[in-house]
């Protein structure tokens, strides 16, 4: 016997579990790409409290289509590790590049982020930054369908210790937070100099070294960094991407204080008795 009733108790009490869990964060992730998803995965495993908002239903964001729609990623030797650490399957090209299946990549991210503690909360837009004492403290966030419907409602606030702009070409938390607040950025020139044309080479480095802390509590990692620090795109190489989110979940962390080992032990605990 199904109990309609039932069906519906058991979703929305689980859901809002998962959603009081991620209303006090240690890193509020925005956009679930591949840098926030190798960012959040990195964190969650260091044991900290970690959630992830994606405007889409679908979790994934550039990767999916490869290059021009076909379902392929190429990604340089530098960032095989985090392949292996993800369980994802790539072949060698030649000349230090790899590719990796594009579906078969966006799978393995969100399900090793998930199984690590990352909650997800996806077709949920975050609109609006909390801003307290001139630092960036969490973020609003509303219902995509509600953004897209044009319903006049008010939106919600998550606190965070510190938030991660992975919003990839639109750098949309950074965006929100200099127009609102007139802040100062931590840029060549203090403010957004925006994404520069193609040029893999370049792009694929300026990622990484642009990748960290613009504003106290917020940060930029992926193409959101390359978008705020003026770096070239580079195209449908991913690598600079796993890179740049494993480097700013080091980052976070150690602004943290470092990992939280009972967290961390809790989870292993978790883990051994499955
Ligand atoms: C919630 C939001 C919001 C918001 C956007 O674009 P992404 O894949 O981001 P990255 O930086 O991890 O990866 C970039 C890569 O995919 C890419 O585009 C490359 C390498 N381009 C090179 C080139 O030359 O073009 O993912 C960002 C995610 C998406 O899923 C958005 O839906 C989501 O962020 N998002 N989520 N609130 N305000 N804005």
């Amino acid at each position: 016997m199904i109990n309609d009733v039932t069906v519906t108790k058991a979703i929305s009490e689980r859901f809002f579990e998962k959603f009081h869990s991620a209303l006090e964060l240690d890193a509020a992730i925005v956009g679930a790409g591949p840098s926030g998803l190798v960012a959040a995965y990195y964190l969650a495993q260091a044991g900290r409290r970690v959630a992830v908002f994606e405007s889409k239903l679908s979790i994934g964001g550039g990767i999916w289509g490869g290059g021009m729609l076909m379902n392929e990623i190429v990604v340089q030797d530098d960032a095989l590790e985090i392949l292996r650490d993800f369980g994802i399957s790539y072949r060698e090209y030649g000349g230090g590049y790899y590719t990796a299946d594009a579906v078969h990549t966006a799978s393995a991210l969100a399900y090793r982020a998930t199984e690590a503690g990352v909650i997800v909360i996806n077709a949920c837009r975050v609109e609006d930054v909390l801003f307290r004492e001139g630092r960036v403290a969490g973020v609003v966030i509303l219902w995509t369908p509600v953004l897209t419907a044009g319903l006049h409602v008010d939106p919600l606030s998550v606190g965070a210790t510190t938030v991660l702009d992975a919003t990839g070409h639109a750098a949309e938390v950074v965006h929100v937070t200099v127009r609102k607040m007139e802040v100062e950025l931590n840029t060549e020139t203090g403010g957004i100099l925006g994404e520069r044309s193609m040029w893999a080479e370049s792009g694929e480095q300026a990622v990484i070294e642009h990748t960290g802390e613009v504003f106290p509590g917020l940060y930029v990692a992926g193409m959101a960094a390359a978008a705020v620090h003026g770096g070239h795109r580079m195209g449908p190489i991913f690598g600079g991407m796993l890179i740049s989110g494993k480097k700013v979940a080091g980052q976070i962390l150690e602004s943290l204080g470092g990992a939280d080992s009972a967290a961390t032990a809790d989870r292993d605990a978790v883990a051994a008795a499955r």
